[in-house]
């Protein structure tokens, strides 16, 4: 901000940093995010989580919080990841994790368009994509990756999903091999893998994996168009360096664009060119019928080497250790952004394509043909500014850059590479995103930027504050700012569709007669409690405003107890809540024609109040009931009801 201030205002930082501030924000900007109560917001924006390891859904203009969908971590507000349903979802091969780190997602696209079915999420430390159903906004699929540490350029995806890929940006020994970290020359490698998406029902599956030098593979994106049949990967640290990575992977004037021809990699998978390597993967579906989560162990992986697949796989140089690899809507152009450069570099994929055809290579890198820079380059963004990390695109010839380090948004011409317009950020932006600005059909109305610092935007909130996106106005020549809103977690990455693509076939409830959980309550009357051996089995229902059987008694310490609750409404909007006194689950959510299961270890004798805990009616607060747990080996008889029938139970009572 001080930048656009004379030397004298800087005297009086105060004043001067007001006046910046103040113009910084367009006049008509409030006018602009307005969405007046009771009106629905013109996009859904979907941002990822970072740290948080869910996925996060605001309201465009507005900057709406609207949901949080968990994905990769446990959530308390509805007991995903706690559940005996969701469970399955987190387990990994090693084990159910309750956390990961999200940075990317895609929505699915047809024809290089969205198409409003699925968008898809990546883990980064515990190597896996999610698949999110845009019906119920709920976490359908979650596949592991072997071979992998890192999954930070995942889930990109080719024009029709047919695949989405993950590239590892830690390399790694494959099959987990014992080797000395210093051996990585020789024994570390990277791994871009391309997962198949079945065309109707989203099922993902290692289709193929193809292993690269030791590397660090950092971002991508899918052809489109003419580049159809490709896939753009950045690298950096083609140094090799295994420590002191800030220094010894900097050391080289340029990584490499990967570009992988994944049609060539599918029929060489095809004619049988890969072999089949042991490894071992958890693959996690929901399947809605049984609303129950299973996971899966798989055992092999189909293994590509460039070395027996030629014309696969091509190295470009690429200045300074290049982060996003972003395709513009023609497919033509090949955006490599080098954090470290002083130039955006813009390939061209009909030089790319000559350049092979006339061999115009510099060498190779492991056996992988480079292409020469120049035989590659449409041009050069000269001095865009510092730090350049991402690109999106607006669907009118032009691209819009972040800058870490010069904080800002950088406009320029894809045909005449000029800067045309840049704004500042508040601050240090990391990605940017306009609707469907990755896609053939991007919808250039707005940008939103998504930043690292958030310093003095925000009340203070202790040491911890939140992080910031900002919304610009990018319809006209200049960029304007609109809006700052808070974020949840770290936003890295993130994707927004038209409200209208996806807000009519939102599931509203669950159809009870379609809930074949293997411990739904079909009615009251069906309510239960069944004992074998330790194990009890509560069936319950809750309908406005009570739960069937509410006294439970003959539940003895050491015993499990398993209460699987069937929320009986057949309306929208109306989730009951269920938790009961010194369980260590979080409470549940169920929602309309659903069956949640909790688990309760019954450790110690005494009256356990159960209750729900969503305010869904007037006599919620009575939505509630008790049960008894009695010494082990105590003599009282299993006893369980509700109103009346208790009172018929009761006569046996001691
Ligand atoms: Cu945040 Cu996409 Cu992980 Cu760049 S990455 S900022
Ligand atoms: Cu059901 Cu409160």
């Amino acid at each position: 901000m001080l930048m656009l201030c004379s030397v004298a205002a800087i005297a009086s930082m105060q004043s001067c940093k007001m006046k910046s501030a103040d113009s910084a924000v367009a006049g008509d900007a409030a006018a602009k995010v307005y969405v007046a109560p009771g009106k629905y917001d013109e996009f859904y924006n979907f941002v990822s989580g970072g740290f948080s390891g869910q996925v996060s859904v605001y309201g465009l203009p507005s900057g709406r919080l609207l949901k949080v969908i968990p994905v990769f971590s446990v959530n308390p507000e509805n007991g995903y990841g706690y559940s005996e349903e969701t469970k399955a979802m987190l387990n990994t091969t090693n084990g159910a994790i309750p956390w990961d780190d999200q940075h990317h997602l895609e929505l699915s696209q047809t024809n290089g368009q969205q198409d409003g079915r699925w968008i898809f999420a990546n883990a980064n430390n515990t190597p896996r994509v999610a698949r999110i159903d845009l019906k119920s906004f709920r976490t359908a699929e979650i596949l592991q990756i072997p071979n992998s540490a890192g999954n930070h350029s995942s889930p990109f995806i080719t024009e029709n999903t047919e695949y989405v890929v993950a590239g590892t940006r830690f390399s790694v020994p494959l099959g987990d091999a014992d080797v000395p970290i210093s051996s990585f020359k020789k024994n570390f490698r990277s791994t871009a893998s391309f997962i198949s998406v079945d065309k109707t029902t989203g099922h993902m599956n290692i289709a193929f994996q193809i292993v690269l030098p030791g590397m660090n593979l950092d971002l991508s994106h899918a052809g489109k168009g003419p580049s159809h049949d490709w896939f753009f990967f950045s690298c950096y640290n083609t140094e090799q360096a295994y420590t002191m990575l800030e220094v010894n992977a900097s050391q080289k004037d340029k990584d490499f664009i990967v570009a992988v021809n994944w049609k060539k990699a599918e029929e060489y998978a095809k004619a049988g060119k890969g072999h089949k390597m042991p490894a071992s993967y958890a693959h996690n579906t929901f399947d809605e019928n049984t609303q129950k989560a299973t996971s899966v162990i798989e055992k092999d992986v189909l293994v590509l080497d460039p070395k027996d697949c030629p014309d696969m796989v091509y190295m470009i140089p690429c200045p300074k250790s290049p982060h996003g690899a972003d395709v513009d809507p023609t497919g033509q152009y090949i955006v490599g952004s080098g954090k470290l450069a002083a130039l955006i570099p813009v390939f061209s994929f009909d030089k790319i394509t000559k350049a092979i055809q006339d061999k115009q290579f510099e060498g190779d890198f492991y056996g992988i043909p480079v292409i020469k820079y120049e035989a590659a380059l449409h041009g050069e963004v000269k001095k865009p500014g510092l730090g350049p990390l991402h690109t999106e695109f607006d669907g009118k010839g032009n691209a819009y850059t972040s800058m870490f380090l010069s904080s800002e948004v950088v406009k320029w011409r894809i045909s005449d590479l000029q800067v045309v317009d840049r704004i500042p950020t508040y601050y240090s932006v990391g990605h940017l995103m306009i609707p469907g600005g990755d896609t053939k059909k991007p919808m250039g109305k707005y940008l939103v930027a998504y930043n690292k610092i958030t310093k003095d935007r925000y009340l203070p909130t202790g040491p911890e504050l939140c992080q910031s996106a900002q919304l610009y106005d990018i319809s006209g020549d200049k960029m304007k700012l609109l809006l700052d809103f808070p974020t949840i977690g770290e936003p890295h990455y993130a994707q927004a569709c038209p409200a209208t693509l996806i807000k009519d076939q939102q599931v509203k409830f669950y159809d009870i007669s379609k809930n074949h959980n293997e411990y739904v309550s079909m009615g009251e009357k069906k309510a239960d409690v069944v004992r074998n051996g330790n194990r009890v089995d509560v069936y319950m229902t809750a309908i406005r405003s009570h739960l069937v059987p509410d006294n439970i008694e003959g539940v003895f310490v050491g015993d499990e107890v398993y209460f699987h609750v069937t929320n009986l409404e057949q309306d929208w909007d109306v989730p009951h809540g269920f938790a009961v006194k010194n369980s260590n689950a979080a409470d549940l959510l169920i929602m309309p024609g659903e069956t949640l299961t909790m688990k309760l270890d019954a450790n110690k004798q005494g009256i356990y109040p159960f209750y729900c805990t969503d305010f869904c009616s007037a006599l919620h607060q009575e939505m509630s009931g008790y049960l008894r747990v009695s010494a082990k080996g105590s003599n009282v008889p299993l006893r369980f009801g509700s109103g009346v029938v208790v009172a018929d139970a009761a006569a046996s009572n001691k």
